[in-house]
C-alpha cells in the first residue's frame, strides 16, 4: 500500500503523531499500522481505480514501530490550517473503529510551524491573568457554587459573596449549569456580578466570576457577550460537549470580547481515560492551547478524578512551557509565541491538599474547591478562609498541622477531612 517507510525522517513540514497500536487478532503490527496510516489521510480499505500517484504525496508515513508505539508522520497539506475539527478527522477519526485494530490511542502530537501558526492561541494566558487579578506569585483559588446545580440566581450569587469575602479569587458556574428555568443564565450573571463588585470593594482585591456559557454556538457568543456587557471578565465553557467547532467559535468572538477563556473538560475521561484506547488528555490540552483556551482542566493527582501524577505533569509541562523536549510518548513541540495556558486542579480536593499540590505541579496552578469549600464545618465563608490560609502555609513552606494551630478554619478543615 506505501504507507509505511520504516527509517523516513520526517520533515519540519510534517505533523508527527505518536500512536499506542495493538493490531486485532490475525493481523501484525505492520499491517494495522499501515492501514491507521492510509484510512487517516488517503486511503480505504482497498486499492481504488481513482487514485494517482500524485496524491501518494499527502498520504501519511508510518516512519517507526517500536512494539505497541508507532509514530506517523503527515504532510502538513493533508490538514486544512485553522480547522481543529478537519484535523482531528483525520488524525482522531475512523481510525479508532477499523476491524484492524484491537486498541488505538492518540498519545502525542508534534504540531509543524505552519499549522501551529494557523491558530490564535490564548488571548491573555497565564501572565493575562494574573495581571488581571494583581497576583503575582501565588497560586489562584477558586471555588465552584454547590449544589451543581438547583440554587436560584440569588442564592447562587450569596454563595459566590461568601466565597470571595473568605477570601477566594475566583467563583465558575458547575459544568452541568447553563439557563435551567430556576436559575436563569442572565439573571444569574447580573445578580453575581452585581455582588462580585461588593466583594471587591470591601475587600480590596480583584474578584472573578466564571459563569458557564456552555450552548448552541450562537447562544454560546449571546451569553459571552451578555457577560461583558454587564462586566464580566471570564466566562467558562465545556470543551468537549461544546466541542471542537465551538470552542473555535467562541475564541474567534473573543478576539472583540477580551474575555478569559476557562477551558471545563466535563466528557474528556470518555476517551482518555482508557489507557490503551482513545486520546490521551495531552492531546486534548495541545488542541485547545492551540486553538487558545487561557486555562483548562489537567487533573489533580491527589483529588477524586483518574490521571497519573505522570500523566497530570506532562499535561501542564505541555499547556504551560514553550519548548517541550520529546521525552516518553510525548512528542517535542516548539509553542514559540504562543501564550501558556493556566492549569487548573480541581475535582475531589480540600484544604489539605494544598501542599502536595504545589509540590507536584509549582505554583503557577488554579486550585479549585468546590466540596472542599462549601463543606466546611462553617460554611463557604470558612471554608474559603480555609482554602487561602493552606495556601498561605504552602507558599512559606510551612507545615499545614502547625499553620492551623493559628488558624482554626484550617483546623476544622483538616479535622474534618484529613
Ligand atoms: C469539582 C467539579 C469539577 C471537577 C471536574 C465537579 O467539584 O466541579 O467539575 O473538578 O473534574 O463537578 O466535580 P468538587 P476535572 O471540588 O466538589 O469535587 O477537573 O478532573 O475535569
Ligand atoms: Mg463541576
Amino acid at each position: 500500500m506505501g504507507y509505511v517507510q520504516l527509517g523516513y525522517k520526517p520533515s519540519k513540514r510534517d505533523m508527527v503523531c505518536e500512536f499506542s497500536l495493538e493490531p486485532a487478532n490475525g493481523y501484525t503490527a505492520r499491517q494495522a499500522a499501515e492501514h491507521v496510516a492510509s484510512e487517516s489521510s488517503v486511503g480505504t480499505w482497498t486499492d481504488v481505480a481513482t487514485m494517482k500517484p500524485s496524491i501518494m504525496r499527502i498520504a501519511a508515513k508510518v516512519f517507526e514501530i517500536k512494539g505497541r508505539w508507532v509514530k506517523i508522520a503527515y504532510p502538513a497539506d493533508l490538514f486544512e490550517p485553522g480547522n481543529m475539527p478537519q484535523i482531528l478527522s483525520s488524525i482522531a477519526g475512523n481510525i479508532f473503529g477499523m476491524k484492524m485494530v484491537g486498541n488505538l490511542r492518540l498519545e502525542s502530537i508534534h504540531w509543524p510551524r505552519k499549522l501551529m501558526e494557523s491558530f490564535k492561541g490564548p488571548l491573555h494566558g497565564i501572565p493575562g491573568v494574573r495581571r488581571m487579578l494583581r497576583v503575582s506569585k501565588r497560586p489562584l483559588t477558586g471555588t465552584i457554587v454547590k449544589p451543581k446545580v438547583g440554587l436560584d440566581e440569588h442564592e447562587h450569587a450569596m454563595v459566590a459573596y461568601d466565597a470571595w469575602s473568605g477570601g477566594l479569587d475566583i467563583v465558575k458556574d458547575d459544568e452541568n449549569l447553563s439557563s435551567m428555568g430556576f436559575n436563569r443564565f442572565e439573571e444569574r450573571v447580573v445578580e453575581t456580578l452585581k455582588l462580585r463588585d461588593k466583594a471587591e470593594r470591601e475587600t480590596g482585591d480583584r474578584k472573578m466570576y466564571m459563569p458557564n456559557v456552555t450552548a448552541e454556538c450562537r447562544e454560546m457568543l449571546k451569553r459571552a457577550r451578555f457577560v461583558r456587557d454587564h462586566g464580566g471578565e471570564y466566562i467558562m465553557v465545556d470543551i468537549v460537549t461544546a466541542g471542537w467547532s465551538g470552542l473555535q467559535t467562541l475564541r474567534d468572538e473573543n478576539e472583540d470580547l477580551k474575555l478569559v477563556l476557562h477551558a471545563h473538560r466535563a466528557g474528556h475521561a470518555a476517551f482518555t481515560r482508557n489507557p490503551m484506547h482513545g486520546i490521551s488528555m495531552l492531546v486534548v490540552a495541545e488542541c485547545s492551547r492551540l486553538i487558545g483556551v487561557d486555562q483548562i482542566h489537567i487533573g489533580t493527582v491527589v483529588g477524586k478524578m483518574h490521571g497519573s501524577k505522570h500523566d497530570v505533569i506532562d499535561i501542564g509541562e505541555e499547556i504551560e512551557h514553550r519548548v517541550i523536549k520529546e521525552h516518553g510518548h510525548v512528542l517535542s513541540d516548539d509553542w514559540r509565541g504562543i501564550k501558556p495556558v493556566f492549569a487548573v486542579c480541581s475535582g475531589g480536593l480540600h484544604p489539605g491538599h494544598v501542599p502536595k499540590l504545589v509540590e507536584i505541579l509549582g505554583p503557577d496552578i488554579i486550585c479549585q474547591f468546590g466540596g472542599g469549600c462549601h463543606g466546611h464545618p462553617k460554611g463557604t465563608r470558612s471554608g474559603a478562609m480555609a482554602i487561602r490560609q493552606a495556601v498561605d502555609a504552602a507558599m512559606l513552606g510551612i507545615d499545614l498541622k502547625e499553620h492551623a494551630k493559628d488558624n482554626d478554619e484550617l483546623r476544622l478543615a483538616l479535622k474534618k477531612w484529613r
